[in-house]
């Protein structure tokens, strides 16, 4: 197993003029003919030729012509070559059809299709497989399947054959392929400076009629990358394809995304609103890509954080300007906490841009997505909206065409801002999460606060600098009137005073506003004041962040003192559903509860041992207390939230039905599921059909419905995903093993696709309380499943075994269980290296 380090970069030996490619395919006999044109690159170290090159059968290698006979290893070629410019011709054998792993070329339901990122051109053909080799690709299809599909502009198509030309040079893990039996949702679009842009979906038949969201979203995506960031689509034609085998969501490659089929194909009867909007942000984040990814790329892998951070602060800002940004920074940081938080204060802690790897795959993580994004947005809070625009025109500018790092990140925003962003810097190299603690002090008129920050040690990393922190304050007085507006202080010290003059009376502060920085504030506060601030807080997410420090104090009390629930908490809850100038959607986030896993970690940083069933239990306990102190309001909320007419997929009435489902959980508890039962009956789309049946099986009901579903969709492969991941997600603690085990043995369980191996699989991980019984049969069904995918998709499974991370947190029993069936992962034959890395980092 080989350790690749950021510090051993080095260019490549020579520059590629210009690629063609030809593919004839076969299930189990592609052909791929390759003709690169190379030129030595007078600037790079002495080396030898390499190509890479993976589970390839070589037919015959050409140098200018000649035959040659290069070496080949498990990982390439190598091969003597001119000292000036030269063409290298290769042929290949390669089999789509039994390429489970679903990286490279590979086959679903009987179409071609490829995923290169980040390193599967290597398995169709010899290159150098890496991001700074940037060429133009000229591709020829030949194959009797009616739509044939590559990068770039279309050229000349026959019976059988179609060619593409991509003018924009680019790195071999943008390519793309596909052929298939495809139907399109075909459009088109014109740009800012007047051209027309054809655009289209491409789903396989019976799919045809779920792509009209998609199309829409693909057009704001082009608006507003337009309008905001100034950035124009740069080919003739734009191809979207739905896939149903796919390793993740979605993928960027140049005019031709790839997208797994449950990230694009939507309609109102099968997708919730919380598909619709996850779909419009996933479109969004493929098309940003184009200038964000594309047409600059990054160096090496090391910096990758260079396109998704900046991509998903993007799509971010995209989904903010769509629906709410209210709304969206909630959902954002609930997804930063749950995610990045865990990542990084267990034993997978990297730095958003590491600094080596075994498997690049197994870097695609919460951390260089979700913190990198966060960095950005701290960066554009310290330098303010309109540096940063300026930064960014600088950033395209200067780099477009590039395969960039961070350090020219960074030094777009120093030459724009004359600012000196070496501490900043630590951003990116230093793992872990910040803890700020904070106190006030008041006299004279005058409010100080004083700040301290540490960061605990990660692996690896044992001693942290202070870190440049924009907090974001406001302060209230004590009739919620603010008197201080939003500000950005600047900490750079470890510890640090800030003060606020004259005052007439003692402020309640607001701090961390808005989320402004990816730390864990600590701060002392009464449950008067928290209540306070839900009640008036003028800044939208420490308003929630009020109510969801409310709701995790009652609970962690619940549970370490046995103190009974915390009435002013209820109140505080009843008083958010009262106030009809809130948003449906606000509302609903303020209703629902920290989830297992959250409040596991937050009693683990407490130096408590978590007990998964205890905080089952106190959830369920809570709810139960919430539902019967809201009883005389829940059907009032109900009915007023009630959404009449045709389905709309935007942000109003989507925020209602998420009122109106937290408050049908409620009332769940109360009426033994009979109004979820009327709401399942009546339902006309998936969000309404389907937050019945989680409310029937959250209180243990709900087998006539579970079994009318099946019926009902059992030719729909994406809402057949939905049914198995609800019954092992929300199965009672300790049937969930045992309902999935049930699942996995379901005709329609077919484990080697990564939605439904998610699904079922995934679902049990997620339900903590199941995956954690005290028998240990979540750690041994979970892990039978782990070994027997990883012989088929090493990417999918290295990425499930994360569910192990949390290890230890737990007691004794537990740690000796998960750790037994870690070993039994590690110590699997041909274990493949994805897996192997991560099983061996979670170890420790
Ligand atoms: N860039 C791809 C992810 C590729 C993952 C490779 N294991 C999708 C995205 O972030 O847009
Ligand atoms: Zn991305």
């Amino acid at each position: 197993e080989q350790t690749i380090y950021l510090s051993d970069y080095k260019e490549f030996s020579h520059f590629i003029d210009g690629v063609e490619l030809t593919f004839q395919l076969s299930p189990t006999k592609t052909r791929v003919k390759s003709k690169i044109h190379f030129r030595p690159n007078p600037k790079a170290p002495e080396q030898a030729f390499f190509l890479h090159g993976e589970h390839l059968k070589l037919i015959s290698a050409h140098i200018d012509g000649v035959k040659i006979s290069p070496t080949l290893t498990e990982t390439g070629l190598t091969a003597e070559v001119p000292t000036g410019p030269f063409i290298f011709e290769a042929e290949v054998e390669i089999s789509p059809e039994t390429n489970t792993a679903l990286e490279g070329l590979y086959m679903s339901n009987g179409m071609y299709c490829t995923q290169c990122e980040a390193e599967g051109f290597r398995k169709i053909t010899y290159y150098p497989d890496r991001p700074d080799v940037m060429a133009t690709f000229k591709v020829r299809v030949e194959s009797a399947l009616p739509v044939l599909l590559s990068n770039g502009n279309p050229g000349t198509s026959d019976e059988g054959i179609a060619e593409w030309h991509d003018p924009w040079p680019k790195p071999a893990y943008l390519f793309a392929l596909v052929a298939g039996d495809l139907i399109a949702h075909s459009d088109s679009f014109t740009t800012k400076s007047g051209k027309d842009v054809a655009l289209n979906i491409y789903v396989r038949p019976g799919d045809e009629d779920k792509c009209a969201f998609g199309m829409g979203a693909l057009k704001r995506s082009m608006t507003w990358d337009e309008d905001v960031y100034g950035r124009e689509y740069d080919l003739d034609i734009f191809n979207i394809v739905a896939v149903d085998d796919f390793n993740m969501g979605a993928m960027e490659n140049k005019g031709l995304n790839i997208f797994n089929s449950s990230c694009v194909l939507a309609s109102p009867e099968t997708s919730t609103d919380a598909n619709f909007e996850r779909i419009e942000g996933i479109i969004a984040h493929e098309y940003f890509h184009n200038w964000t990814g594309n047409r600059i790329t990054c160096r090496d892998w090391f910096q990758l954080c260079l396109k998704e951070g900046l991509t998903v602060f993007r799509d971010q800002q995209f989904t903010s300007d769509m629906r709410s940004h209210a709304v969206k920074r909630i959902d954002d940081v609930i997804t930063l906490r749950g995610r990045q938080f865990r990542e990084d204060n267990g034993p997978l802690a990297h730095p958003v841009r590491p600094e080596s790897f075994v498997e690049i795959n197994n870097f695609y993580t919460a951390t260089v997505y979700d913190k990198g994004a966060e960095v950005i947005g701290m960066l554009k809070r310290l330098v303010g909206d309109e540096d940063y625009k300026r930064a960014l025109d600088l950033y395209f500018e200067r780099h477009d065409g590039d395969a960039a790092t961070i350090e020219d990140w960074l030094k777009v925003f120093e030459d724009t801002t004359g600012r000196d962003l070496t501490q900043f810097s630590k951003w990116y190299s230093q793992a872990g999460t910040p803890r700020l603690s904070v106190a006030g002090e008041f006299s004279d008129g005058t409010y100080i606060l004083h700040f301290k920050q540490a960061t605990p040690p990660t692996p690896g990393q044992p001693v942290k600098d202070p870190r440049v922190i924009p907090i974001a304050v406001g302060l209230l007085n004590p009739n919620g009137d603010e008197v201080r507006e939003t500000c950005i202080l600047e900490m750079t010290e470890a510890e640090q005073s800030f003060r606020f003059t004259g005052l007439s009376t003692k402020p309640i502060p607001s701090i961390l506003r808005a989320f402004s920085a990816p730390v864990i504030l600590e701060r002392q506060s009464s449950t008067k004041e928290r209540a306070f601030l839900l009640a008036h807080d003028t800044d939208p997410f420490n308003k929630w962040e009020a109510g969801r420090a409310l709701a995790k104090e009652t609970l962690v009390a619940m549970l370490t003192a046995d103190a009974p629930v915390n009435s002013d908490f209820l109140d505080a809850l009843a008083a958010v559903l009262r106030d009809e100038n809130l948003d449906p959607a606000f509302q609903a986030l303020a209703l629902a509860l920290p989830s297992q896993d959250d409040i596991a970690q937050t009693l683990f940083d407490a130096g408590v041992t978590p007990d998964p069933m205890a905080i089952y239990t106190a959830l369920e306990t809570l709810s139960q207390s919430i539902a019967q102190h809201l009883q005389d309001l829940l059907p009032r909320i109900y009915a007023a939230n009630h959404v009449d007419g045709p389905f709309s997929s935007e942000a109003a009435p989507a925020g209602k039905r998420a009122l109106q489902g937290a408050v049908l959980g409620l009332i769940s508890r109360l009426d033994g599921g009979d109004q979820a039962r009327a709401q399942y009956a009546a339902a006309d789309n998936m969000t309404q059909q389907l937050q019945a049946l989680a409310c029937l099986l959250r209180i243990d009901r709900g087998q006539t419905e579970l079994a009318s579903f099946e019926t009902q969709w059992a030719q729909d492969r994406l809402v057949m995903d939905k049914w198995f991941g609800l019954q092992s997600g929300l199965a009672a603690p300790q049937k969930a093993a045992a309902i999935t085990e049930t699942l996995t043995k379901h005709a329609a369980f077919d484990w080697k696709n990564p939605n439904r191996f998610r699904a079922a699989l995934g679902g049990l991980t997620g339900n903590t309380a199941g995956f954690h019984a005290a028998d240990g049969a979540g750690y041994k069904l979970v892990t039978d499943w782990l070994i027997k995918l990883d012989a088929a998709n090493p990417q999918t499974t290295a990425r499930m075994s994360t569910a192990f991370d949390s290890w230890r947190r737990y007691d004794a029993s537990r740690q000796g269980q998960m750790i037994e069936q870690l070993k039994r992962i590690q110590a699997t034959p041909n274990l493949s290296r994805d897996t192997h890395e991560m099983v061996t980092r979670i170890l420790g």
